[in-house]
């Protein structure tokens, strides 16, 4: 960039510059103004875009808890749903899960991901809180010193520069956190070989329960959204493309492998949002890298299996937000040290329950005596979950724990 150029470059501060609106980045956002903290919100889409992306829809009780601790959680409780039963459907019949009895005897609230960020938007917005949509953040320079600077462009073209004390990347695992690391920074990355089709459907759901099916033709879920919106996964090939099925070609598949002949039809409806879903998992070490801190799927991605990836962005948000306000507002940064170690014990922990719920769902891969061998294992897995109580509560307290 020659002089004159950058001379042109609208340049800004904020003590925090947090990249992305997600619900980590909102969540922080909310609490570092609760606490006067000074901070930005940047983020790539727009509002209305942000306010259309259905993704999670089931919170765990740690994430209502932080919700509710810091006046967020007024949506939540209006029109959140609770749900505490799991059913799978197996070659050996179904069992059903009651998790409100078992483990910490805690359950799930059902409430669409896309409207939780309405609300913390809503509530940041009403607060004074400032927010940037149709900014991109290209790149953090300056990390290792006092004054961060986040790159950026607006969406008609414009370059922005934002001086920061800490910059927080809750920009997503595409986002400029993750690529301003420096070459030291390690990642461990799995890609569990299983590809999955999301689709939202517009039709109440088909059964009381979050369904799992575990079916020689590969993985089937069900899982309710609203009373007239549910989500389905149903296992593909890895080389699928979103549009390889019709319609009806969709329902049949859902209802061979949920057995529908057996337990009751399914309720169906359009089709309204279709989109292939690489299960793979990664997690940054460390998550701090001199003033900028990575939070949520910038920090650690979690495949969908078990339904973690939300609740571990707010637990996380609530860290960091916690340990910036010690250091900003109170001069002590003995949080910010240990930030990363402390959200690293909770992501490795969801971590390895999803995986485990992976291995639990789907027909193991790999050479014929070994993949033989695996199932073998996998039947005896759900057996146990069938029939012993203490897995049964081992189960439910991974489920809704965190
Ligand atoms: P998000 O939600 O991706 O938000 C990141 C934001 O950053 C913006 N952004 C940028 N902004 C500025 N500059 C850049 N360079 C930027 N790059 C990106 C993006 O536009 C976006 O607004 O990340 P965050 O906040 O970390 O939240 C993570 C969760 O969204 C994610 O983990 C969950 O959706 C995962 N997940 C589920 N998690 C649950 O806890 N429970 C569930 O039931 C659940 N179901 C799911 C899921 C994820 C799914 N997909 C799409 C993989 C179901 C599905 C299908």
């Amino acid at each position: 960039m020659t002089e004159s150029q950058y001379d042109r470059v609208a340049r800004d501060s904020a003590d925090v510059v947090v990249l992305g609106a997600g619900p980590a980045g909102l969540v922080l956002g909310n609490l570092l103004l609760r606490a006067g903290i000074d901070c930005v919100v940047l983020e790539r889409a727009g509002r209305e875009q942000l306010h259309a992306r259905a993704r999670a829809g089931f919170l765990v009780p740690h994430t209502a808890r932080v919700l509710e601790r810091h006046g967020l959680a007024e949506g939540l409780r209006k029109r959140g749903r609770e749900h505490g039963v799991c059913e799978f459907r197996t070659d050996d019949g179904r069992f059903r899960l009651d998790y409100r009895q078992l483990g910490r005897g805690e359950q799930h609230t059902v409430y669409p991901q896309h409207d939780l960020v309405a609300d913390l938007l809503s509530v940041y917005e009403a607060g004074g809180g400032r927010i940037r949509f149709g900014t991109e953040a290209r790149a953090v320079s300056g990390a290792d010193g006092p004054s961060p600077i986040v790159t950026a462009r607006t969406d008609d073209g414009r370059p922005e520069q934002w001086r920061g004390r800490y910059v927080a990347a809750c920009d997503g695992r595409h986002g400029a956190g993750r690529r301003s690391l420096p070459p030291n920074a390690v990642r461990h990355h799995t890609d569990h070989g299983v590809s999955w089709l999301g689709l939202l459907a517009q039709a109440p759901p088909s059964l009381d329960a979050v369904g799992y099916a575990v079916h020689p033709d590969g993985f089937a879920g069900h899982m309710a959204r609203s009373a007239d919106i549910t989500r389905y996964y149903l296992q593909c090939p890895a080389d699928a493309t979103a549009d390889d099925w019709s319609e009806e070609q969709i329902w049949d598949q859902l209802s061979r492998r949920l057995r529908a002949d057996e337990y009751g039809p399914l309720r169906r409806g359009p089709i309204v949002q279709r989109g292939v879903v690489r299960l793979e998992s990664d997690v940054l070490e460390p998550l701090r890298y001199g003033s900028l801190f990575l939070a949520g799927d910038a920090a650690a991605l979690i495949s969908p299996s078990a339904a973690k990836g939300a609740n571990l962005a707010v637990l996380e948000a609530e860290l960091l937000a916690q340990a910036l306000t010690a250091a900003l507002a109170h001069g002590e940064a003995a949080e910010l040290d240990r930030y990363s170690e402390r959200c690293l014990a909770h992501i490795w922990r969801a971590q390895e329950f999803s995986h485990w719920m992976i291995q639990l769902l789907h027909a193991p891969q790999g050479p014929a005596g070994t993949a033989q061998f695996q199932d073998r294992l996998r039947r005896s897995r759900l057996y146990a979950l069938r029939s012993s109580r203490t897995q049964q509560d081992w189960f439910a307290e991974n489920y809704v724990g965190i």
